[in-house]
């Protein structure tokens, strides 16, 4: 393991040279606002590192998405000067990606990256909304002193005229509340899809579990994704994961656990239904606060990584 170079997956040079290379992996190493439990600065190295130790086979999706080149670029480090210029400097290495016609995945990292990335995309798509899975609705106008905190990050986006979609939510304030209503914003509360999914998805899973097959389980889109897919307004689609939209119990390492939220399979049979529906153009995991002590966390944010560019690439129909 000590010889496999220190990038995603520990690819050798043939599949994660730059140029190459279709998927570009740019970790962002960035927690200046983080409020609760700092440390999403260290995210990055560790989902690298996690996923050094991924099988390169995804079994469920039956791909082998490194083929088609990932590259790893050097990791971002903060800009302290102010979280304005970090989101600066964030879009013009975003762009210069996207104007190499590469597809970006960013790596947080607090949220707030994700406005930099979006500018970047703005340039390059016209006609797309944001689907973004979190505990959080980020909706702040302000937070302790700045609008480029990481709870004002969906409100900055919204005013970039992006629609945004977002979905797990299980904590907010009156504030951002009463804005959703007013600016007529769709919001999937973590509550809604549970009395949904408790209503509709013990049918399927009890019916499919005994046989393992995965990809049974997958075709059945249960009727709350249903709704989160057939919400999103556009075909193109920008995808912002905050890992704290998954339970605490399997993802630990966040700056603010929130109680509830997703499981493993929610989230990547979600996925799954949304690339057969929509065509993905970007996306950024976000939030990792990694733990010595517990390293299951970086795994699941290294793999959950990897099988969304397995679907991106069975949804473009190559045949990896
Ligand atoms: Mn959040």
């Amino acid at each position: 393991m000590e010889n496999l170079p220190f990038n995603f997956l520990g690819l050798e040079d043939k599949y994660s040279d730059y140029k190459k290379a279709k998927f570009i992996i740019l970790p962002v190493a960035y927690d200046t606002t983080t409020s609760y439990q700092p440390g999403t600065r260290f995210g990055p190295e560790a989902i690298l590192s996690a996923s050094r130790f991924l099988e390169l086979y995804d079994g469920e999706l039956k791909t082998e998405a490194y083929k088609i080149g990932i590259c790893t670029r050097s990791e971002m480090r903060p800009n302290l000067e102010s979280p304005e210029q970090m989101i600066k400097e964030i879009e013009k290495i975003a762009a210069k990606i996207l104007s190499d016609k590469k597809f970006l995945i960013t790596l947080g990292g607090e949220h707030t990256i994700t406005l930099g990335v979006i500018r970047a995309f703005k340039k390059f798509h016209r006609d797309f909304s944001l689907l973004s899975l979190d505990a959080h609705l980020d909706l702040r106008d302000k937070y302790e002193g700045t609008k480029f905190n990481h709870s004002c990050v969906m409100r900055r986006i919204h005013e970039e005229k992006i629609p945004i979609l977002l979905a797990g939510t299980r904590s907010l304030s009156r504030e951002e509340a009463e804005f959703a209503k007013k600016q007529n914003l769709k919001i999937f509360h973590h509550t809604e899809i549970s009395k949904i999914a408790l209503l509709t998805n013990e049918a399927i899973f009890s019916s499919n579990l005994e046989s393992s097959n995965l990809h049974l389980i997958h075709s059945q889109q249960s009727k709350w994704q249903q709704e989160v897919i057939s919400s999103l307004p556009t075909k193109k689609i920008y995808l912002s994961i905050d890992l704290d939209c998954f339970d605490p119990g399997i993802m630990p390492s966040v700056g603010t656990p929130e109680p509830g939220g997703f499981s493993w399979y929610e989230v990547t049979t979600l996925l799954f239904n949304l690339v057969l529906a929509h065509q993905i153009i970007g996306f950024d995991i976000v939030e990792l606060s990694p733990n010595r002590a517990n390293k299951a966390p970086d795994f699941l944010a290294a793999k959950l990584c990897y099988r969304l560019l397995g679907l991106i690439v069975k949804g473009s129909g190559l045949n990896i």
